[in-house]
């Protein structure tokens, strides 16, 4: 089991989903946010911490052995905010960790980053990057960060392109990206229990039947995802059918592929 399990975007949608469920993974946690955290679990360290703050990224990092990085920018968004947040925190995260004994890190990258494969194509993880903004971007430099570091000094990370996580599928798109939080959860404990990591690319999703994403690969850590979004099929089908060439039915990225560069 792990010390002290660092959550950054803690106050978020998944942070605070998953942030109850630790218990089993690490004795203590450290919940971070931009914004304050005032509902923390007892016994849960608090931090209000800018990730573009390299010195408080260093002290936050600091005495933990694993880290979920969910902080960041989370939608498409103009770049000076996708700078400050995900990409000169991503290399604040990275820094702090080479410097603190390497913990072991579970990076949240997107679906986005592979948004502008077609909904036909059946992805592996070795899949072009054909990210749909800068927000996939950033999480597209996220992952070649990850791997820098794994290949120069060694330094473990989980790339878990998340499809998306909500307590059950919203349309037709998320019957192949459907990430139930119970999978997530689980897929968290076995990134921090395996022996051995490396730098995998995972697809954060449940064992749709209608999946688009092959996560053979992800199988030696021992996760075994449990939903599937074929459960809910029957109530997608009730709702109106979205043109055949939408970008919700065409891309892999939906929506994310037709969203304008927004100014700063
Ligand atoms: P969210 O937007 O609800 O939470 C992100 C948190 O990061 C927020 O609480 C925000 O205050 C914090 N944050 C933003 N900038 C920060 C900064 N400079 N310093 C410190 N904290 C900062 O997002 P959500 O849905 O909880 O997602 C968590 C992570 O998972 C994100 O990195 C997102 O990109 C990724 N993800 C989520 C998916 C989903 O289905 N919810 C799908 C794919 C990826
Ligand atoms: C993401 O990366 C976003 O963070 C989330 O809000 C959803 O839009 C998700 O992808 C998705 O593609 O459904």
């Amino acid at each position: 089991m792990l010390k002290k399990l660092l959550i950054t975007g803690a106050a978020g949608t998944l942070g605070r989903m998953i942030r109850t469920e630790m218990g089993g993974v690490a004795e203590t946690l450290r919940l971070s946010d931009l914004v304050p955290i005032e509902d923390a679990p007892e016994g849960a360290e608090v931090v209000t911490c800018d990730l573009a703050d390299a010195e408080a990224v260093d002290r936050l990092v600091a005495g933990c052995d694993g880290v979920v990085h969910l902080g960041g920018i989370s939608v498409e968004k103009p770049f000076g905010s996708i700078l400050q947040s995900n990409i000169i925190g991503l290399h604040n995260l990275y820094e702090a960790a080479r410097r603190h004994g390497q913990p072991r890190i579970l990076f949240a990258s997107s679906n986005h980053v592979v948004g502008f494969h077609p909904q036909d194509a059946r992805l592996g993880t070795d899949a072009a990057h054909k990210p749909d903004g800068w927000y996939g971007v950033s999480k597209s430099f996220g992952e070649a960060v990850a791997l820098m570091y794994f290949h120069k000094f060694g330094q473990e990370t989980a790339l878990v392109r998340i499809g998306s996580v909500t307590p059950e599928p919203i349309d037709r798109r998320a019957l192949a990206t459907w990430f139930a939080p119970e999978d997530f959860v689980s897929l968290i404990a076995c990134v921090f229990r395996a022996p051995r990591l490396g730098c995998p690319v995972i697809w954060g999703a449940s064992d749709n039947d209608t999946s688009w994403w092959d996560n053979s690969g992800a199988r030696y850590l021992g996760w075994r995802p449990k939903r599937n979004s074929a459960e809910f099929a029957k109530k997608i089908a009730a709702l109106p059918m979205p043109a055949a060439d939408a970008p919700v039915s065409k891309w892999q990225g939906g929506v994310f592929t037709a969203l304008p560069i927004q100014e700063d």
